[in-house]
């Protein structure tokens, strides 16, 4: 129940009715209710979802969209993540790398404080204690949390996103150590998004374990166990403690059906680069008798290395799918859409909608829009058939809409995926969007090479604005919009962790995104086939198979790919799997000024990238 603070304070009743005893968290939980003025506070965990579904609902703040299958827009200018307005701000100016944006904590609290204070007035804050990783595991303790946010559908998120209860926070060996996460939405009508004047900030202050959001409702902006703590601050943790590694990866299972055999595989592709699809990937059909994968993570990955074996083992903190929508189908992926079913609890955001009929719609649902467009409205919430003749083939949903569902609802979720030991992992693998040079997959068998060649991940530039037209965008490991640490203490950091293992995982770099230059279409098929690749790297790595060996890594032959049923013209096939030395020099030299950015690259990761640009070299000689 929630109760109206009135000037007596009984906000240490409502505290008691819900159970809350952590004495630290009730104390901090006063502090931020008084600075931001909220009127009521209200505390929240998995249990409270029904009445705040009943509630949002009563209130307009989602609609019906099937039975059990819910749907909100977000504020026309609140529609994803942004890099521009994050910030890591600590006390030691040594933790500023290259894409941290790090600022001082002295400066970053009063700006936050400031914007804060009174900005709740009005407004329920709903605590949401938090556990990000699966009950009892060895990492438990850097993955307790407790949001406080002013909105109400950013707690029905958090709540399919990660596992949300008192329990998590009661009876904690150390009761002041959770991550606290305040997030107040603002004014989102006046907050000057994207202008010189711009209102938000996105702030970790990652030495102080506190993230302080203001002025967004949407997805990681406003979620902060999924990527502000899950990531951010994860690696800093993993980093300070030397302990562990928190990666923008997913993470999936992939068992031999015949011999019973289970390899695990996780890895790290940018933002709308595939994760989701691939870790939902439905064995292609003729291959579906005999290989099975199952789905652990699909955006996050926490690995260490278990003394007892010495093996690297990796956890999915999260507990739901915050998902892109575009292209979701039958086809690319049915997994999605059975994890987004009738009674799934799903939440959609700013795909398109049927007043009438409660139906959804995005790019990609269907080759075409539905045909009847009584009742429609894009995700901006304009009716389709009143659209102006300028409009009218404006893309109905956005390209960031997404859908929030829990692990549980995902068709091909590992039995094991509450093991809280994690799993061992066999494989990691990077990729990106590339048109051209990235082959289909290349394997490779060094340390040093593998992690140069997640520091020199990136993903093409689409827009003017966003680099040069066929240069790389940068993206180590994949965490450039969520790197917390200088970057060659983070390149130092995964040595060190992956070196620790006594048995090493293989590393490749896969490609589902090469075009043909002339026509623009894909090469690779994608989707269900790349599970093709994967399987030939885990034979490569059981000695199954040899591969070409190249300067850039193992590529498969053609005859040692699984290729039965696929659909793929011989001359792109063939292109897939070669290596454009004169393409990949020039990409060396881009190579050399991305990594001379970062001070205090440890030796081993130049040495790997003069291993490779010589021996390109000798191959273009
Ligand atoms: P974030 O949640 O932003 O971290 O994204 P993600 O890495 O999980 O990406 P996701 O799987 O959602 O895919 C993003 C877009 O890429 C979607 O529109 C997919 O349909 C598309 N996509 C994914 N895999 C493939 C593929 O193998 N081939 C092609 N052509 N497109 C793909
Ligand atoms: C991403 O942008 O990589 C996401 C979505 O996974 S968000 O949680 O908004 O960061
Ligand atoms: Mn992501």
């Amino acid at each position: 129940m929630a109760h109206p603070l009135d000037p007596a304070g009984d906000l240490q009743t409502v505290l008691d009715d819900a159970g809350l005893k952590n004495a630290s968290v009730r104390e901090y939980v006063r502090h931020w209710a008084e600075l931001t003025g909220a009127q009521r506070v209200e505390v929240v965990g998995a249990a409270d979802d029904p009445r705040l579904i009943e509630e949002s609902l009563a209130a307009g703040e989602i609609r019906p969209a099937g039975a059990g299958r819910y749907y909100a827009r977000s504020y026309v200018k609140d529609t994803a993540r942004s890099e521009e307005r994050t910030i890591v701000a600590t006390a030691n100016p040594a933790d500023a790398g290259v894409y941290n944006n790090w600022h001082p904590s002295s400066k970053m609290r009063p700006l936050l404080e400031e914007r804060m204070r009174g900005a709740s007035a009005g407004k329920t804050m709903y605590v949401v204690p938090y556990l990000m990783a699966p009950p009892g595991s060895p990492l438990e303790p850097y993955a307790v949390g407790v949001e406080l946010t002013d909105h109400r559908t950013v707690a029905l998120h958090m709540i399919r996103m990660a596992r949300c209860g008192v329990e998590h926070v009661n009876d904690l060996s150390e009761p002041d150590k959770f991550v606290r996460g305040v997030h107040v939405t603002g004014d989102l009508e006046n907050l000057g998004q994207g202008t010189p004047e711009d209102q938000r900030y996105f702030v970790t202050f990652a030495d102080e374990r506190t993230i302080l959001h203001f002025g967004s409702s949407y997805g990681g902006n406003a979620l902060l166990g999924k990527i502000a703590h899950g990531l951010r601050q994860a690696s800093y943790d993993g980093w300070a403690s030397g302990e562990f590694l928190a990666e923008q990866f997913m993470l999936i299972g992939i068992t031999d059906k015949q011999t019973g055999r289970t390899w695990h595989i996780c890895g790290g592709f940018p933002s709308a680069s595939g994760k989701t699809n691939l870790a939902m990937m439905l064995a292609p059909d003729s291959l579906g008798d005999r290989y099975h994968v199952e789905f652990y993570g699909d955006d996050i990955a926490w690995l260490r290395v278990d003394p007892e074996d010495g093996k690297i083992y990796a956890i999915n903190p999260e507990f739901g799918v915050f998902g892109v929508a575009k292209d979701t189908n039958e086809v690319t992926n049915p997994t999605a859409l059975g994890s987004v079913a009738r009674g799934t609890g799903v939440l959609f955001t700013n795909v398109a909608y049927n007043d009438n009929t409660g139906d959804v719609w995005w790019e990609g649902r269907t080759p075409k829009p539905p045909a009847d467009l009584a009742g429609w409205r894009d995700w901006t919430g304009e009716l389709i058939s009143e659209r102006s003749a300028v409009d009218k083939d404006k893309p109905w949903a956005h390209p960031n809409s997404r859908f929030t569902t829990s692990l549980r609802n995902v068709p091909n979720i590992a039995r094991d995926f509450e093991n809280p030991k994690g799993v061992p992992i066999d494989a990691i693998i990077f990729g990106g969007r590339t048109r051209d040079r990235e082959p289909l997959i290349r394997a490779i068998t060094d340390l040093a090479e593998g992690v140069y060649d997640g520091l020199t991940l990136g993903a093409e530039a689409t827009f003017a604005a966003e680099g040069v037209d066929g240069q790389l965008r940068y993206d180590p490991m994949s965490m450039r919009p969520f790197m917390s640490y200088p970057e060659g203490a983070y390149a130092a950091h995964w040595l060190a962790i992956i070196g620790a293992a006594t048995v090493k995982p293989i590393f490749a770099h896969v490609n589902w995104f090469q075009r043909d230059p002339d026509g623009g279409h894909f090469l690779w098929p994608g989707y269900r086939d790349n599970l093709r690749p994967l399987l030939w790297l885990l034979k490569l790595k059981d000695g199954e198979v040899e591969g070409r060996s190249t300067p850039v890594g193992i590529v498969p032959t053609e005859e040692e790919l699984d290729l039965r049923g696929v659909n793929i013209r011989p001359e792109d096939l063939q292109k897939v799997l070669s290596i454009d030395t004169a393409r990949w020099t020039v990409e060396m030299a881009r190579r050399e000024q991305h990594l001379a950015k970062f001070d205090g690259l440890p030796p081993e990761i130049w040495a790997a990238h003069r291993r490779v640009a010589e021996a390109l070299a000798a191959e273009a000689d």
